[in-house]
């Protein structure tokens, strides 16, 4: 029988480099909660596109562990977020999972927020009430070119460095004049990071994602971190012709390897990801100089990766519900005067992504499935394949070791 779950410095101290994490990495209620609180609740973490909020008063609701969060458009038109819990009695505020108000209004006793938070009426409260003192807890909040981060933690971890690095790329993909086209929300039914690692990889492609492999090359050198900063030729052609042409490309890294951006070729002749691998989109999204200019990928841990296409974009994003389960949001933007069954057909745009998502969910449930056996011994990365994949182990570990200065002691 399996003993009791090992303490987190003997775990980490089981893991060999270059392998997987050890069993309960994967599995136990304790490393999942030691995630949230280190990772989860510290770092930003994508929300959703601008565009989702079309309004002043749009809103959406998200849960991230236990905290319920609504991200709203103002009057003046910035986005912020609050804690989804009233200033009163606790109760929750906005009940739905998105619309749209004038204000903001506790269904318990009725306490009525302004969009900026503040408290503008609460009845019977008597003369020494001070409604100043009661504004709805702030949530820290981001807008990237088009692209809304949070971060729960008091003091949050400096952004200037992704924001700075990625606006130039994201420029020409003109997110703001983005809308939905199409949005699946999916449960894995396997740990955050196993989405992560498969994410990481193109090594289990040609195997599972028959309609992707028609226009996304295998090639590690595309989805990897290129340990030794160098890329074949025909991507170093690529890189230039784009660059030569006003639309950034080159890999970038965050100094912690937090996130990357870079733009990628895609098989040759190929524009976008459908089945036939011309654009999907008539009235494009963004000024992209070329219709074979491959995909901007950019992700950002823990919460997302992306595709920017010449004709649409493409984000995701990554959020734990428990040791084992992982919700994955994909939503497909186009050009806001994109029309329906005119400009796109709708299947013709999510079909490849659509099977891509389904096959993934099914590797990383078997990925898990085989995991939780007592059997289970984590084996080694292909270093040629698998360069991300041991880049986000490692990216990993470096969090939790350094935000948690006793496991640095114990690791050495
Ligand atoms: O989604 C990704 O970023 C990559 C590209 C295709 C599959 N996956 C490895
Ligand atoms: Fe919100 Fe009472 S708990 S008004
Ligand atoms: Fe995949």
């Amino acid at each position: 029988m399996p003993g009791p779950t090992p303490s987190l410095p003997e775990l980490l101290s089981q893991h060999r480099p270059g392998h997987g994490l050890p069993q309960a990495f994967y599995t136990s209620d304790e490393v999942f909660a030691q995630d949230m609180e280190t990772i989860f609740y510290r770092d930003w973490l994508f929300a959703l596109p601008a565009c989702a909020l079309e309004k002043p008063g749009s809103f959406q609701r998200l849960r991230i562990g236990a905290y319920d969060v609504v991200v709203l458009r103002d009057n003046q038109g910035g986005i912020r977020a609050f804690h989804n819990s009233c200033r009163h009695r606790g109760s929750v505020i906005c009940t739905a999972a998105s619309g749209k108000v004038a204000k903001l209004t506790c269904p318990y006793h009725q306490w009525t927020y302004g969009l900026d938070g503040k408290l503008v009426w609460a009845r019977d409260m008597g003369e020494d009430f001070d409604s100043t003192q009661h504004s709805l807890k702030t949530v820290h909040c981001r807008e990237v070119a088009g692209l809304v981060y949070i971060c729960l933690a008091k003091d949050a971890p400096n952004f200037d460095a992704f924001a700075g690095t990625v606006t130039p790329y994201l420029g020409v993909h003109d997110l703001g004049n983005a809308k939905i086209a199409f949005q699946s929300t999916i449960v894995e039914n396997g740990n955050w990071k196993l989405v992560w690692e498969n994410n990481r990889e193109c090594y289990h492609c040609a195997g599972n994602h028959p309609d992707l492999c028609r226009t996304y090359p295998e090639d590690p050198s595309i989805t990897g971190v290129s340990p030794d900063g160098t890329f074949p030729e025909k991507v170093e052609t690529h890189f230039n012709r784009l660059e030569a042409a006003g639309a950034p490309s080159r890999f970038r890294m965050g100094e912690d390897g937090q996130f990357r951006v870079a733009r990628m070729p895609l098989l040759d002749g190929a524009e976008s990801y459908t089945v036939s691998g011309k654009i999907a989109v008539q009235k494009r999204l963004g000024q992209v100089p070329f219709l074979d200019a491959g995909t901007l990928l950019m992700f950002h841990y823990p919460t997302t990766w992306n595709h920017f296409l010449t004709d649409h974009s493409i984000t995701f994003r990554v959020t734990p519900i428990g040791p084992m389960q992982t919700e994955v949001q994909t939503t497909w933007l186009v050009n806001k005067d994109a029309v329906e069954g005119v400009d796109y057909d709708l299947k013709n745009l999510t079909t490849v992504w659509e099977h891509t998502n389904d096959e993934d969910r099914r590797v990383v449930e078997h990925n898990q499935q085989g995991i939780c056996s007592p059997a289970y011994q984590p084996g080694p990365y292909s270093t040629k394949h698998e360069d991300g994949v041991i880049q986000f182990v490692n990216w990993y570990l470096q969090r939790l070791r350094s935000r948690q200065p006793q496991l640095a002691v114990a690791a050495e």
